[in-house]
């Protein structure tokens, strides 16, 4: 049975909104194994987030369960060829882009006015006018509390703007002159990296990030190399 994947929809030239979708996306194509998208299952996700998908019976939330889902069931290794060092640098890479990066792009996006309404504002737009006001009002709240309770959103602009240029420089580091993260093949932790980067680069935010990620020409070399193996759709000629 092919496998159902609960996403956002594309956006900013990327095939989802969420790098974490992006991140199963990559996943599951390089599994080879088939998905279909599914965008209207948000309200009803197990964990209020997405993705999630569903796989002959069994629904899977969380891109990193995901991954360790698409392993079990569909004997997939996606660190196959690697040292135990290689995936131990691989994990820390992804945890550094999911639960650090995050945050500071999410700062960037909905607490910056002119960021949020070239992106965030835009998602509301599909709502009947009246409704717009209150429920970006809402959703920007809830998105301060949930910053400023994970640290992130104490820290001022060229605090967020410092932390976030060094997980740039870091990814970089990573990467240097390599097609991937570790080599020639493309391996787990490459879908990750690849979906925030590719996030990052995308002409929604303004931010010291984007700029520093955009100056690098490994790393663009390297998201285009990522999107062209497995979005040739969104890839750009
Ligand atoms: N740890 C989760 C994070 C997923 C996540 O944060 N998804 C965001 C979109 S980027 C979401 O669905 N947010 C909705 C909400 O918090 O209401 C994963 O790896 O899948």
């Amino acid at each position: 049975m092919t496998i159902k994947l609960y996403c956002f929809r594309p956006a900013g030239g990327l095939p989802d909104a969420s790098p974490f979708v992006v991140k199963a996306m990559t996943l599951l194509k390089m599994a080879g194994l088939d998905y279909v998208e599914d965008r209207t299952g948000f309200a009803r996700a197990p964990k209020g987030k997405q993705p999630y998908i569903e796989d002959n019976g069994a629904i899977v939330a969380d891109s990193t369960f995901i991954r360790f889902h698409l392993e079990e069931a569909h004997s997939v290794d996606f660190d196959a060829g690697l040292t135990d060092e290689q995936k131990a640098v691989g994990w820390c890479a992804e945890k550094m882009c999911e639960e650090h990066l995050y945050w500071l792009v999410a700062r960037a996006m909905w607490m910056d006015d002119a960021n949020f309404e070239r992106g965030p504002a835009r998602w509301f737009d599909k709502l009947p006018a009246p409704a717009r006001p209150l429920a970006k009002w809402y959703m920007r709240r809830r998105v301060g509390k949930n910053l400023w309770s994970q640290g992130m959103g104490r820290h001022s602009a060229t605090e967020a703007d410092r932390l976030g240029v060094r997980d740039i420089d870091a990814l970089a580091a990573l990467i240097g002159g390599k097609p991937f993260l570790f080599g020639d093949a493309p391996h787990g932790a490459d879908a990750t990296v690849f979906a925030f980067l590719a996030s990052i680069m995308a002409p929604i935010a303004e931010t010291a990030m984007r700029d520093a990620a955009l100056a690098n020409p490994a790393l663009v070399a390297y998201r285009d190399r990522m999107m062209a193996r497995f979005f040739p759709d969104f890839a750009k000629s």
